[in-house]
């Protein structure tokens, strides 16, 4: 890349300005493009130094708008088949993703993670593991912050770990991490990438330029990922994680304990019990992180120590307080029910469940199925209460009560909770009506169990 070129951004939000800023920041001049004609220029252009060389072009894209731009930097937002790409390539233009101009001008060491679910739970967690070892850490890509906000300030001792979405993949050129991950596949944003195969295609893409030299983690419980692992030609060092079964080699779960096992021994390395994430696939998130950090030297006693403190994401099966015995989660984000049947399935003991919320016209059944004889007590708030119970009772489960608020509903669950119990909110029920939004449920859960 030539450091003076003029350079189209397509797409004026997050990733777009910040590869902007990058750009000028190199000395390039910038043409900042958005499909959206109700942006507002001088709105946009307060995002950069006053006579910085930018422009703004918002609406349609014409040729006479391409004269001199040598090179255009994509959004992960924009479909490669949006008409205004066909200009482009007919200009003979080189198209770029945000992420692969990063990768550009970045230094040190880099670990990319994609798949289709628990790729910023991963990412965050990776980015705690190396924070511990190393001094200069950056987290970046789809979790944020993107790629080339950072970039500029790598240095040759930096470790830098990106989520990398599949939007993101499609718009890279010689992207090549020393430590890859793919967490599993399943359809997904297949209005943008129409089939299956092409998805997974562009996921697998991203051990596209890695060598020998570097490593591969992949889901051996995936049967595309596994047979992707095991194919003749894939390059980098593959190891592998399973959730489900024993493995030669790799991190697998062995009962409650993630287990490694290396040339004919096995290590156990932490019980699941141990740590504030729940859930197989969260279990799955987590030996993917431990296969990462290894890859890059960090000792398994660092790594125990953070994933032991390591916290969900907010309002997502996050692990409150244990209280007598009982131990609390707050599941708020379960605001539809097969959000919340993760969260029931996650829960390491007998649940005293709290649900119910606003009507958004969901059926009940398949949720209350999942109980499975974990769930001791449904203790039911808001519009769907009657609905709620109607349906469980249908499905053989009587045990529910109803609180008139989130205060009275855990005041309810302590009092009939036993030491070794679980006590979750994960509504299957949008907030409103009762809350402001489901974050504000939350929280006001969290203070009423701190209250009690
Ligand atoms: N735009 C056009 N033409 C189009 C489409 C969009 O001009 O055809 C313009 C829009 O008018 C808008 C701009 O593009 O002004 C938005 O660009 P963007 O959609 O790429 O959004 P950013 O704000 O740059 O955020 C992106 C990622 N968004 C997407 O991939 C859709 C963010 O991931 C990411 O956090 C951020 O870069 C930083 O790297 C979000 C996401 O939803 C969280 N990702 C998907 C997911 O996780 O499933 C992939």
């Amino acid at each position: 890349m030539n450091e003076r070129q003029k350079v189209l951004v397509a797409g004026a939000g997050k990733s777009g300005i910040s590869a902007a800023r990058l750009l000028l920041n190199m000395g390039g001049e910038v043409i900042l493009y958005d499909g959206n004609s109700t942006l507002h220029a001088p709105a946009l252009l307060e995002n950069f130094m006053p006579g910085a060389k930018i422009s703004v072009r918002l609406g349609d894209l014409h040729p006479e708008d391409l004269l001199e731009v040598s090179l255009c930097i994509m959004s992960p937002g924009i479909s490669l088949e949006v008409p205004f790409v066909s200009l482009i390539r007919s200009a003979g233009i080189p198209i770029w993703g945000e992420l692969q101009l990063a990768y550009h001008c970045a230094k040190g060491k880099l670990a990319a993670i994609t798949g289709t679910n628990g790729k910023t739970t991963t990412t965050a967690l990776v980015g705690e593991i190396l924070k511990a070892h190393f001094e200069d850490v950056y987290v970046v890509g789809n979790i944020g912050t993107p790629y080339t906000d950072a970039a500029l300030k790598t240095t040759d001792d930096s470790v830098t770990v990106a989520e990398v979405s599949s939007f993101q993949l499609e718009t890279m050129v010689d992207f090549h991490p020393n430590v890859s991950a793919i967490l599993n596949i399943t359809p997904d944003h297949l209005n943008r990438h129409h089939t299956m195969e092409r998805y997974i295609e562009t996921k697998e893409s991203i051990t596209a330029n890695q060598t020998e030299e570097d490593t591969c983690v992949l889901n051996y419980d995936d049967e595309v990922l596994r047979k992707f692992g095991q194919k003749e030609g894939l390059k980098p060092k593959v190891v592998f994680f399973s959730s489900r079964q024993k493995l030669q080699e790799g991190y697998y779960l062995n009962g409650k304990m993630i287990t490694y096992a290396h040339e004919g021994t096995a290590v156990s390395i932490l019980n699941i019990w141990e740590m504030n994430l729940l859930g197989r696939h969260n279990y799955e998130n987590v030996m993917a992180a431990i296969a990462i950090a290894r890859s890059f030297g960090v000792p398994f006693e660092t790594i125990q120590k953070v994933v032991k403190e390591f916290k969900a994401v907010e309002h997502r099966i996050e692990f409150v307080t244990d209280r007598l015995g009982v131990r609390y989660y707050n599941d708020s984000k379960g605001t539809n029910p097969d959000a919340a049947i993760q969260a029931v399935k996650a829960m390491p003991g007998p649940t005293l469940l709290i649900a119910g919320g606003y009507d958004k016209g969901s059926t009940y059944d398949e949720w209350i199925e999942a109980f499975g004889g974990n769930v001791k007590y449904l203790v039911l708030i808001g519009q769907t209460r009657d609905q709620i119970a109607k349906c469980a009772r249908e499905h053989g489960f009587n045990d529910i009560m109803y609180a008139e608020d989130m205060a009275e509903a855990v005041r309810v669950c302590a009092y009939y909770a036993e030491s070794g119990d679980c006590v979750l909110l994960s509504p299957a029920c949008a907030s409103w009506g009762m809350f402001k939004d489901y974050e504000e449920r939350g929280r006001i859960f969290k203070e009423c169990v701190r209250n009690l």
